[in-house]
């Protein structure tokens, strides 16, 4: 937050690269939620749910074993979600997006809309939206029924074909949804400066994208109060939490030099 012990050179770098910037393309993970109170990734498996590893519940195997338990999670974490506020990092992006029109490309990890929510509707979803059901089969008749229409339960239950309702996001051992994985690794190459904020470096292929940006030739700046994998593919590193960090990088970048 507000505390963080910034280096003012390191700011004042990656604030001169972000203003001549003719593309930026910004890259969230769950730490980029965590002040507004969704727990990260790994840290979704606290509590009760501290005994299963948080892969293997976001897994359809883990789905298929104990269907009960993952609907039980993810509706807890849906709760989480929904009484979520964007806070000053998440405006922070939206407004400078909106300052300079065909700069920004937002892509994101997370599974939440606060993003969405802070004013950047475009923002591209690897992982999908914990909000939307989707089937778990296709169905076995051919029906396109909708998932709202199933029978209520944990998880709820088509009423013509026995299939299961899921979350519609993407688990571990699944693809990623394939436009939206292109439009970013389009946006990774393009970009002048790539910003990396809250995220481990962990999940491939999300963590690829610096990678990418980098041998694109990007400047490619880690916005994370803590280490992550991918910090050897930083030109500069702020110490920093998002909402602590990305109003002050962000938020006197005024409309792009005339
Ligand atoms: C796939 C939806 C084809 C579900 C998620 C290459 C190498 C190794 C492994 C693989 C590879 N390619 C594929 C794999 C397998 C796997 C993978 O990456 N495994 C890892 C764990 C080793 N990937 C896949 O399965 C992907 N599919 O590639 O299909 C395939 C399949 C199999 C094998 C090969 C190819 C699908 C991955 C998508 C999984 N679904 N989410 C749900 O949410 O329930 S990913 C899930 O984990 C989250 O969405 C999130 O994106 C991710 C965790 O990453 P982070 O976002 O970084 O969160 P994390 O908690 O880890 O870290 C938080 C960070 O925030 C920390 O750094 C912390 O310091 C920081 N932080 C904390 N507070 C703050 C902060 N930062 C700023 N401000 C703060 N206040």
């Amino acid at each position: 937050m507000a505390g963080d012990v910034l280096d003012p050179a390191t700011l004042a770098a990656v604030r001169a690269h972000l203003d001549a910037a003719r593309r930026v393309c910004v890259l969230t993970g769950a730490g980029m939620s965590a002040e507004s109170g969704i727990p990260t990734f790994r840290d979704a498996a606290t509590g009760l749910w501290s005994t299963f590893d948080p892969a293997q519940l976001a897994s359809e195997e883990g789905f298929r074993a104990d269907p009960q338990r993952v609907w039980d999670w993810y509706a807890e974490r849906r709760a989480g979600v929904r009484a979520a506020q964007p806070h000053a990092g998440h405006l922070a992006l939206a407004a400078f997006g909106r300052r300079r029109p065909g700069v920004l490309t937002l892509v994101t990890q997370n599974v939440d809309d606060l993003h969405q929510r802070a004013g950047w509707p475009e923002t591209i979803r690897l992982h999908g939206d914990i909000l939307a059901d989707r089937w778990l089969e296709p169905c076995p008749r051919g029906l396109a029924c909708d998932p709202a229409t199933a029978s209520a339960g944990r998880p709820p239950r088509c009423t013509e074909c026995g299939n299961l309702v899921r979350p519609a996001v993407v688990w571990f051992g699944e693809t990623l949804p394939e436009r939206a994985l292109d439009a970013a690794e389009r946006a990774a190459r393009a970009c002048d400066v790539m910003l990396v904020v809250g995220t481990s470096g962990a999940v491939w292929p999300a963590a690829g994208l610096a990678h990418v940006a980098r041998r694109a030739g990007a400047q490619v700046a880690i916005v994370n109060p803590d280490a992550s994998e991918i910090d050897d593919q930083a030109h500069w590193v702020l110490r920093g939490t998002a909402a602590g960090v990305l109003p002050r990088l962000l938020d006197t970048l005024g409309r792009p030099p005339s």
